[in-house]
C-alpha cells in the first residue's frame, strides 16, 4: 500500500509548473504551443518549447527561449499598445515576473537571440517585505494566467523577440526558470533603443548566486528584493 503512494502522486508533480500557452495582442489571439511532443509546421507566433518543466540554472543554453529556435509567424504589434501572455496553467506565488525583448537584425529565422541585446521592457518583483509571502509578480499569474506589457511607444519599429520569464522561488536557494519567447514585428514612427546599461545576454543575465537568483524566502532576515539582471526600460 505505502509503495504505491508514490505513483498516485505523479500525475499531479507531472501537471505542476507551467509555461505561456497563448498571447493577446491587438485584440487578437494567437495561440501559442502547447508542449509535450515537437508539432511539426504549426501556425504559431512562439518558439516551441519542451515540456512543463523549469530550468534550474541561469548559465543554462535554454534559458534564451526554453528551447525555442524557431517559429513560422509573427505578430504585429503597435508600439505603445500591450501584450498579454496567457499560461494555460501556473502552480508558484514566490519570484518576479519579467518581460523582456531582443532586436533582431532581420527576418526571425536568422534571429537566434544569443548576442547581448536582451532588454526588459517589464518586471514585478515583490511588494511588502516578507518573503514568504503571495506579494509577488508570480503570484498574479497564479491568481489570473496572464500578464500584460506595454510596448514602449518610442521603440524603433522591426522585428523582435519578446520573452516571459517566471522565475519560481518558492524552494529555498533552488530557482527555477520558466521562459517562453513569441516572435512580435513592432510598427510606428519610434527612434529609441536601450542604451547599453540596459543590454543583457541570455543565458547568462546575471550570475547563479545572484542574491535575486540564490534567495532563501524562509531564512526571515531578507526584507527586501530586487529582481535579477539590468533595469527596465521603458523608452
Ligand atoms: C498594459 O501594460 C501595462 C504594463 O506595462 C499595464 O499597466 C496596463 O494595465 C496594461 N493595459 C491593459 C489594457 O492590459
Ligand atoms: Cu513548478
Amino acid at each position: 500500500m505505502l509503495l504505491s503512494l508514490p505513483l498516485l502522486f505523479a500525475p499531479a508533480l507531472v501537471a505542476a509548473h507551467g509555461a505561456v500557452t497563448s498571447y493577446q495582442i491587438g485584440g487578437k489571439t494567437y495561440e501559442g504551443y502547447q508542449g509535450f511532443s515537437p508539432v511539426a509546421g504549426a501556425q504559431i507566433i512562439q518558439r516551441q518549447w519542451p515540456d512543463y518543466n523549469p530550468i534550474m540554472t541561469a548559465s543554462s543554453a535554454a534559458m534564451t527561449c526554453n528551447g525555442g529556435t524557431s517559429a513560422p509567424l509573427s505578430a504585429e504589434v503597435a508600439a505603445g499598445e500591450n501584450v498579454t501572455a496567457i499560461w494555460k496553467q501556473w502552480t508558484h506565488q514566490q519570484g518576479p515576473v519579467m518581460v523582456w525583448l531582443y532586436a533582431c537584425d532581420g527576418e526571425f529565422t536568422a534571429c537566434d537571440g544569443k548576442s547581448k541585446k536582451w532588454f526588459k521592457i517589464d518586471q514585478m518583483g515583490l511588494w511588502g517585505n516578507v518573503l514568504n509571502s503571495n506579494n509577488w509578480g508570480t503570484a498574479l499569474v497564479y491568481r489570473d494566467l496572464k500578464w500584460s506589457s506595454r510596448i514602449p511607444k518610442s521603440l524603433k519599429p522591426g522585428n523582435y523577440l519578446i520573452r516571459h520569464e517566471l522565475l519560481a522561488l518558492h524552494q529555498a536557494n533552488t530557482p527555477q526558470f520558466y521562459p517562453e519567447c513569441a516572435q512580435i514585428k513592432v510598427t510606428g514612427s519610434g527612434t529609441a533603443t536601450p542604451g547599453a546599461n540596459f543590454l543583457a545576454s541570455i543565458p547568462s543575465y546575471a550570475a547563479q548566486s545572484d542574491p535575486g537568483i540564490m534567495v532563501d524566502i524562509y531564512q526571515g532576515k531578507a526584507t527586501s528584493y530586487r529582481p535579477p539582471g539590468p533595469d527596465v526600460w521603458t523608452g
